[in-house]
C-alpha cells in the first residue's frame, strides 16, 4: 500500500464511478429476491432471509478486500484494515432490514456504497490511517419486535435486556429468535463499541422525501435528524353481541382508538414545526364481524426536528387519549416501544462532505431527515454525518421507491472524495 499521494486524487475517474455504481443497483435487486413475502420486499430482523442476505453480503465485502465478521446481535461487519494495527475506525454503512412490502434501496443501498468505496480503496491501494469498518445494521425498521434501531442501539451499549422478552406477532419471542438465528442473546453487551477508538460515522441514505426533487439537486447533506417516540395504545371497553347491545350501552373500543386516530391526526396536522404522527397499526379482539370490540391497539410513531416540540404533541395526544377513554367509559393503557433523541449531524462531517460535493461540481443542499436513521443512535458514541440521494416522487417504503442512476454515480463519487480528503486531513 502507498500513502496517499497526489496519483490520489479525490475524483473518481467517472467511468470507475459509473461502473462500481452500476453493480451496488445489481446487488440491491440481488438482496431484493432475499424477501419473506411473495411478490414484493420484505426481510425483518433475524429471518432466514436475514441470515442469507447477511452472507451474501458478507462474500461481496470479502470480494472487496475485506475481513468480514457478524457481531452478537446480527450486525454483519467488513474491515478494510489499516497497515496500523492499532488504528481507530471509520465506519461507514446503513441497515440491511426491510419493513413490509418495501422498496429496493431504503437502507440496502447505503451499505452496498459502503462496499464499493472501500472496493475501490482497495483496488487504487489508498493506505488508510485508520480501519475502514462496513456495518450491515440488522435492524432499523424495528417491524417485528416494535423497538427499532436494535443493531445501532447494541453497539451504543444501548441493547435493552427486556426487548430480549418482546414477542413477534407469531408470539415468537426476540429471544428465541436469536437462538434460531445461532446468535447467545446475552452476549448482546459484547456488539458494544469502544467509543475511544471510533472516529466517526457516515451513513448515505435515500431521502425518502421530496426535498431534493424540489430543488432539482442529486445529492443532500444531513444536518439533523428528526426525534421520535413511538408507543403502543390499548382501549378497552366491553366486548358484546353486535345485534342486541343498544349503541348507548356500548363500550365500544374501536370505535374510541377510531375517534383517537382522527384526533392524533388533527393534532400533528395544527402543530407549528412540521411535526408528524401516524397511526400505522390498528388490531380489534375480538376482531369478529358481529362482536363490539372488547379491546383495540394502535400503533403511534409521532416526531418532531426537536425534543421540545415532540414533547409537546405527545402531551396533546396523551390528553386527547385520556378525555376520550373517559368519555366513552373505556380503559386506556399505553405502552412505550420507543424513543430516539433529535440528533444533529457532526458540523466537520457536513463540511467534509461539502467539500466532496465541491470536487464533484455537485451542489450540497442541507437539509433534516424527516426519516429516522441508525446515526440517530451511532451519534451516542460518536460524530455522525449523512448524506442523502434524492428520491424520485419523494416514494419510499413502497415498492415504487427508486433512484437516478447517475445520482448513484454522483453519490459514489463523493463519498469516495469524503474518503480521501479525509484521509489527506488526518495525515496532513
Ligand atoms: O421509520 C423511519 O423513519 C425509518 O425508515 N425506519
Ligand atoms: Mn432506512
Ligand atoms: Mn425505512
Amino acid at each position: 500500500m502507498t500513502p496517499v499521494s497526489p496519483q490520489h486524487s479525490p475524483l473518481l475517474a467517472k467511468e470507475l464511478a459509473q461502473s462500481h455504481a452500476k453493480r451496488s443497483l445489481e446487488r440491491c435487486k440481488i438482496l431484493s429476491t432475499l424477501s419473506q413475502m411473495q411478490g414484493g420486499i420484505h426481510r425483518e430482523y433475524l429471518s432466514k432471509q436475514h441470515k442469507e442476505c447477511n452472507r451474501v453480503t458478507a462474500t461481496w465485502m470479502s470480494d472487496a478486500g475485506m475481513q468480514t465478521w457478524q457481531d452478537e446481535v446480527g450486525n454483519l461487519w467488513g474491515r478494510l484494515e489499516s497497515t496500523d494495527p492499532n488504528a481507530k475506525r471509520l465506519i461507514i454503512g446503513s441497515h440491511l432490514d426491510t419493513v413490509p412490502n418495501a422498496g429496493a434501496y431504503d437502507g440496502i443501498l447505503g451499505v452496498l456504497l459502503a462496499i464499493e468505496v472501500a472496493a475501490l480503496a482497495h483496488k487504487l491501494k489508498l493506505e488508510l490511517p485508520f480501519h475502514l469498518d462496513v456495518v450491515g445494521f440488522c435492524d432499523e425498521e424495528g417491524t417485528r419486535f416494535a423497538t427499532t434501531l436494535i443493531g445501532s442501539k447494541a453497539l451504543a451499549n444501548e441493547f435493552d435486556p427486556q426487548w430480549l422478552n418482546i414477542e413477534d406477532t407469531s408470539g415468537v419471542t426476540m429471544r428465541q429468535a436469536m437462538l434460531d438465528f445461532g446468535l447467545t442473546p446475552d452476549d448482546f453487551t459484547k456488539a458494544a463499541l469502544n467509543k475511544n477508538q471510533l472516529l466517526g460515522y457516515w451513513e448515505t441514505h435515500i431521502e425518502q422525501g421530496p426535498v431534493l426533487e424540489s430543488v432539482n439537486q442529486a445529492l443532500g447533506v444531513v444536518t439533523a435528524i428528526a426525534g421520535a417516540k413511538r408507543a403502543m395504545i390499548s382501549l378497552t371497553g366491553q366486548s358484546g353481541h353486535a345485534g342486541t347491545t343498544p349503541m348507548n350501552l356500548r363500550q365500544d373500543s374501536l370505535a374510541g382508538c377510531a375517534e383517537l386516530t382522527l384526533a392524533i391526526e388533527q393534532l400533528a396536522k395544527h402543530a407549528k414545526n412540521g411535526e408528524v404522527a401516524t397511526v400505522g397499526q390498528i388490531h380489534a379482539r375480538p376482531g369478529a364481524t358481529n362482536v363490539i370490540a372488547g379491546t383495540t391497539t394502535i400503533s403511534l410513531d409521532a416526531r418532531a426536528q426537536n425534543d421540545q416540540d415532540l414533547t409537546k404533541l405527545l402531551t396533546a395526544i396523551q390528553s386527547s387519549a385520556e378525555q376520550i377513554a373517559k368519555q366513552r367509559n373505556l380503559t386506556l393503557d399505553w405502552q412505550w416501544t420507543h424513543a430516539a433523541d433529535a440528533v444533529a449531524c457532526d458540523e466537520k462531517i457536513q463540511q467534509l462532505f461539502a467539500s466532496a460535493c465541491k470536487f464533484n461540481q455537485q451542489a450540497s443542499p442541507a437539509l433534516a431527515s424527516g426519516a429516522g436513521h441508525d446515526a440517530m443512535a451511532i451519534a451516542a458514541i460518536c460524530p455522525v454525518g449523512m448524506l442523502f440521494i434524492r428520491s424520485p416522487g419523494g416514494i419510499s417504503h413502497h415498492p415504487a421507491e427508486a433512484v437516478i442512476d447517475d445520482d448513484v454515480t454522483k453519490a459514489l463519487s463523493v463519498l469516495y472524495s469524503s474518503l480521501v480528503l479525509y484521509v489527506k486531513e488526518l495525515n496532513s
